[in-house]
């Protein structure tokens, strides 16, 4: 089933986030027609989980720390994901790649965690502007894709896999559909090298840029999976309108 997902990064107080479940909740219909799912931030988890009971949207984090607790300052458990109603977990998206510094080793340990405890990650992977130009973007994607699944290889059909351009994110300027069609279609690829046995269980998304306007263009393509939605995903409205693109 194709996924649509929210992720509202450092955006929404627990109030907020109360006003936006209740509007979204009355837009949504057949939920059990395509996957929804809301990122918000760790504070609004909680109540987010108890207003989305029974509606059949579900809830993910956008970040977490594979160690199920100890003295890791500032960092939250899979555990606590799992007790909050969390089913997904958002890891290695560029932001915290390039604004916090993890690289493919962390990452690779996050993902190995979330299998462990049974909370399905979205990987998010994707070239810089730099790599896109000088002809780099599947080498860079390749390499975040197999150091991220390393020593996972049987069991990659436990991940669903998001392609966010990072030139793409925030910036307004989304990916042309075919450039991330063809991207997309080197991530199956890819994924079928690595473990033949995937057949399409791993799903792949984009993200970058999706809005309203541009979503049917990107869910036309048998190769997208869904959609991994930042900005255009904090008026409920305006996301349900992509989560009813297609
Ligand atoms: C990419 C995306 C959501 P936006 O980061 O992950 O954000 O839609 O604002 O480009």
């Amino acid at each position: 089933m194709r996924l649509i997902a929210a992720n509202w990064k450092m955006h929404k107080t627990v109030k907020e986030t109360e006003e936006y479940i209740r509007e979204f909740l009355k837009f949504v219909e057949h939920p059990e027609s395509r996957e929804i799912l809301l990122c918000p931030p760790f504070t609004s988890l909680y109540v987010a989980g108890k207003l989305l009971e029974g509606s059949g949207v579900k809830l993910g984090a956008q970040n977490c720390y594979y160690e199920k607790q100890g003295a890791f300052t500032g960092e939250v458990s899979l555990p606590m994901l799992k007790e909050v109603g969390c089913e997904y977990v958002i890891i290695g998206h560029s932001e915290r790649r390039y604004l916090f510094g993890e690289n493919d080793e962390l990452i690779n340990k996050k993902l190995i965690a979330c299998l462990e405890e049974g909370i399905r990650p979205i990987l998010c992977v994707g070239e810089k502007l730099e790599d896109r130009e000088t002809g780099m973007t599947f080498k860079v994607v390749e390499t975040q894709v197999r150091l991220a699944l390393s020593g996972l290889e049987e069991h990659t059909d436990g991940v669903d896999i998001a392609y966010e351009p990072v030139w793409a994110i925030g910036t307004g300027i989304p990916a042309m559909p075919e450039d991330a069609v063809s991207v997309h279609g080197f991530i199956k690829q890819l994924l079928n090298d690595i473990n033949p046995k995937n057949k399409g269980k791993t799903r792949v998304l984009y993200g970058g840029s999706v809005k309203p306007e541009n979503a049917g263009e990107y869910m036309k393509h048998s190769e997208i999976d869904g959609l991994l939605v930042g900005g255009a995903s904090l008026n409920p409205e305006t996301f349900a309108k992509i989560v009813y693109s297609f």
